[in-house]
């Protein structure tokens, strides 16, 4: 079982992250991990947090000459904006002599859409501090550096993962616009949106300035394909074992994140099943695999990765800390106030992609360990060519045609 537990403040210290489960003799290359971080914390629309941080993991165990051991991976990220907060988030009870940066007042006024208002009648706290800090999604970095892991593992088995945006607001790529594993990956790291249309993403970016002129926000969709995973992980047989449902809470996890679909997702309920489902033709030729001509299923039927890619959308909301507040009210007098502003982002949609991408990947390595074994990685690459022979052994008989 692949499982992982992340710590950390917006402003504290930094971020942890534990990873447990990860087979033996995986080879971690910590320079692509970084780049994923790095990647994360781009995208037009992004605040200026993101010019002071530089996001990298310290490994702190579980790797060993560059290889996973098998024990757990401890990763850490620092927080660079920690100096300018020590003295809002020191952790004892008495001010540090040394402690830098500002004290700042508690927040009282929570932002509608935030986790500010629920959290702090939930956890019982005045100073709504206590609830943001967590519920930030700069959090979402130490789920980026877990999901690094597993991002690699799929690799070591011959899958890849890549996101794409398509859309921002209401600008978004033609419903029937069907995004190819090759065109997302061709995408450039530091492409404003990382959208696959030009032209579509010039309008984003001006929508992206409009908003920001205008004290607003905006959300926006993504669309996450994994390409290269072996027929069956997951399972029909349960509920909480079908594979669409896992991948839907991991996507859901994410903050901001409304909606999920996977393939065609909600527009299927739209068609009828003769423009929904995915027909299974012959082989083309001796030795080949009956073939789908579509993937509107996204990957999976019944719960089951179908050998086709995967195919999972994210919907986000627009970010709830506006520059022109909403209504809201000062929990210590219940009186009329606008929404507290902090620091943040106009739009993160492109951001979010990436976290999708190290959800879809943590959910889907957790499933192949599940189908092949987790203990190192040679056994899992003789588990899966056993495997990948008998499916091919059926599916690739000359078709008997009557
Ligand atoms: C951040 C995500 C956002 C940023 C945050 C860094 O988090 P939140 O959900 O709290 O809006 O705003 O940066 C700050 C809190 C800040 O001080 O600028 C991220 O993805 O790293």
């Amino acid at each position: 079982m692949l499982r992982f537990l992340t710590a950390g403040e917006s402003h504290g210290r930094g971020l942890v992250v534990i990873v447990d489960g990860l087979p033996a003799g995986l080879p971690l290359d910590l320079d692509r991990l970084n780049a994923l971080l790095h990647r994360r914390q781009g995208g037009y629309g992004r605040g200026r947090r993101m010019a002071i941080e530089s996001d990298r993991a310290e490994v702190q165990s579980g790797v060993r000459h560059g290889r996973t051991t098998g024990g757990p991976v401890a990763l850490l990220i620092a927080n660079r904006d920690w100096v300018n907060w020590q003295r809002t988030m020191h952790t004892g009870p008495e001010m540090p002599d040394d402690a830098t940066g500002a004290n700042r007042a508690p927040v009282v006024r929570p932002r509608p859409g935030h986790a500010d208002l629920a959290g702090a009648l939930k956890y019982d706290h005045d100073d709504v501090r206590d609830v943001l800090e967590r519920a930030s999604a700069r959090e979402t970095a130490a789920r980026v550096a877990a999901g690094g892991l597993a991002i690699q593992l799929l690799e070591a088995v011959g899958a890849a993962v890549t996101s794409h945006v398509s859309a921002i607001a209401e600008l978004a790529l033609p419903p029937d616009r069907l995004v190819t594993f090759a065109e997302a990956q061709r995408l450039a790291v530091d492409a404003p949106l990382r959208c696959v249309d030009a032209a579509l993403e010039a309008r984003m970016t001006a929508r992206i300035d409009q908003a920001k002129a205008d004290g607003d926000t905006l959300g926006g969709t993504f669309e996450v394909i994994v390409t290269g995973l072996p027929v069956g992980l997951g399972s029909y047989v349960q509920w909480d074992r079908k594979l669409d449902g896992r991948l839907a809470q991991a996507v859901m996890s994410i903050p901001a994140i409304k909606s999920v679909g996977i393939g065609l997702g909600a527009a299927s309920a739209a068609a009828p099943g003769s423009r929904v489902h995915d027909e299974i033709l012959p082989p083309h030729a001796a030795g080949s695999r009956p073939v789908r001509p579509t993937n509107r299923a996204g990957g999976l039927e019944g719960g089951v990765t179908n050998g086709e890619d995967v195919r999972v959308v994210g919907h986000m909301k627009p970010i709830a800390t506006l520059m022109q507040p909403l209504r809201s009210v000062d929990l210590t007098t219940l009186a009329p106030a606008p929404a507290a502003i902090e620091r943040s982002d106009v739009c993160a949609v492109p951001a979010a992609a990436v976290v999708g991408e190290a959800m879809v990947a943590l959910v889907l390595a957790d499933a192949l360990l599940e189908r092949f074994g987790g203990d190192s990685l040679t056994l899992i690459h003789r588990h899966m060519t056993a495997t990948a022979a008998a499916v091919a052994a059926r599916l690739t008989r000359a078709p008997q045609v009557e």
